[in-house]
């Protein structure tokens, strides 16, 4: 199916450094290679997708600021000339109200013990250790894993809030490091994949150089979708959403160009929802597929034709079949 076929990076800064990588690996051949699974942990709405994006340099999971954004663990492949770093961005971990977020939560404890190293990610605006935070911590705690703590969104901060949290932080456990960061900003990317390279045992490529994710491009088209809805729409109607596409299909146009349809159906909890999600005169659903679209082109590298449809499907939230597709790999 051409929707399962594996994503590769397009840009062609990428491909460049590509290039240079696979020669300076040839290169290297009997020095040693490093590689390990890290694993980004942390409360909702952290920054943790947006330091995924930014460590792996394309865009893996959809970043909102709302509650809940990430609902899957998802991958991202970083390929530097010594090392392969293959991350994981895990849901949030908040409150369960329903089978979802049990889900979620379960998703993310798990994916710790598994790791090689953990980022431990919080946030800078917070004056103390609170509940979900000591709760991973105790995960943490549990598992022995070398862990890096990131405290993201300095930019929000002044010192010495700062300086205070990492007082609180330290006392606790023996991190490997304690980087502060702005996931916003690039030029943090390197220090914390250095400081990651250092931590890493000697191993072996795991994934293909080219490969930047474990998601098929359905996956992506289908978290783009649900992504826009969560930064367009208010309240409780986006955390109510899940995507579907249902066709994804490679032809060329009139221009001998190459280009994807797309179709994919947004499911929502209620009626009302339903229109809320199309809007008066379908507007609000014609945003939220543009922006969809306009991002698919860019990350794809190719041109879209998306088509969307809402339906309702009542309890979904609790359906565990539904619910699986979000369940740990
Ligand atoms: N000011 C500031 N905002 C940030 C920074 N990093 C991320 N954000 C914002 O924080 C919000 C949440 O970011 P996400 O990356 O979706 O957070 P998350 O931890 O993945 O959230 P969940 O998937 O719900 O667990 C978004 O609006 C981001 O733009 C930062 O360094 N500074
Ligand atoms: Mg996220």
């Amino acid at each position: 199916m051409v929707y399962n076929i594996k994503v590769k990076s397009k840009t062609k800064y990428k491909r460049k450094n590509i290039l240079r990588y696979k020669n300076e690996r040839i290169e290297k051949e009997m020095a040693e290679f490093k590689s390990g699974f890290v694993t980004l942990v942390g409360r909702t709405n952290v920054g943790k997708s947006t330091l995924i994006n930014l460590l792996v340099g394309e865009k893996v999971a959809a970043i909102a600021n709302k509650v809940q954004t990430t609902r899957t663990a998802i991958k991202g492949i970083v390929n530097r000339p010594n090392s392969q770093i293959i991350f994981t961005d895990t849901p949030g971990i908040h409150k369960p109200k329903h089978k979802l977020n049990e889900t979620m939560n379960e998703t993310s404890f798990a994916s710790i013990p598994d790791a090689d190293i953990i980022l431990f990610v919080i946030e800078a605006t917070s004056d103390d250790m609170g509940k979900g935070d000591s709760m991973i911590l105790q995960k943490i705690k549990d598992s022995k894993r070398k862990t890096i703590l990131i405290i993201n969104k300095i930019d929000l901060v002044k010192r010495e809030k700062l300086l205070n949290l990492i007082d609180i932080y330290r006392k606790e456990y023996e991190f490997e490091a304690v980087i502060p960061i702005s996931a916003t900003n690039a030029k943090y990317r390197e220090i914390i994949l250095d400081e990651i390279e250092k931590n890493l045992k000697e191993g072996p490529a795991y994934y293909d150089i080219e490969e930047y994710t474990d998601q098929t491009m359905r996956q992506l088209a289908e978290e783009t979708i649900r992504e826009k809805a969560l930064k367009l729409l208010q309240d409780e109607v986006p955390h109510g959403i899940y995507v579907e596409v249902e066709k994804m299909k490679l032809r060329k146009n009139k221009n001998n160009e190459e280009i994807y349809d797309i179709e994919a159906t947004i499911y929502c909890l209620r009626e009302s929802h339903k229109g809320i999600i199309i809007g008066k005169n379908g507007e609000m659903l014609k945003r939220i597929g543009r922006s969809a679209r306009i991002d698919m082109e860019e990350n794809f590298g190719i041109k879209v034709n998306l088509k969307t449809w809402v339906k309702v499907k009542e309890d979904w939230l609790d359906n565990q079949s539904i619910v699986n597709k979000f369940k740990l790999q």
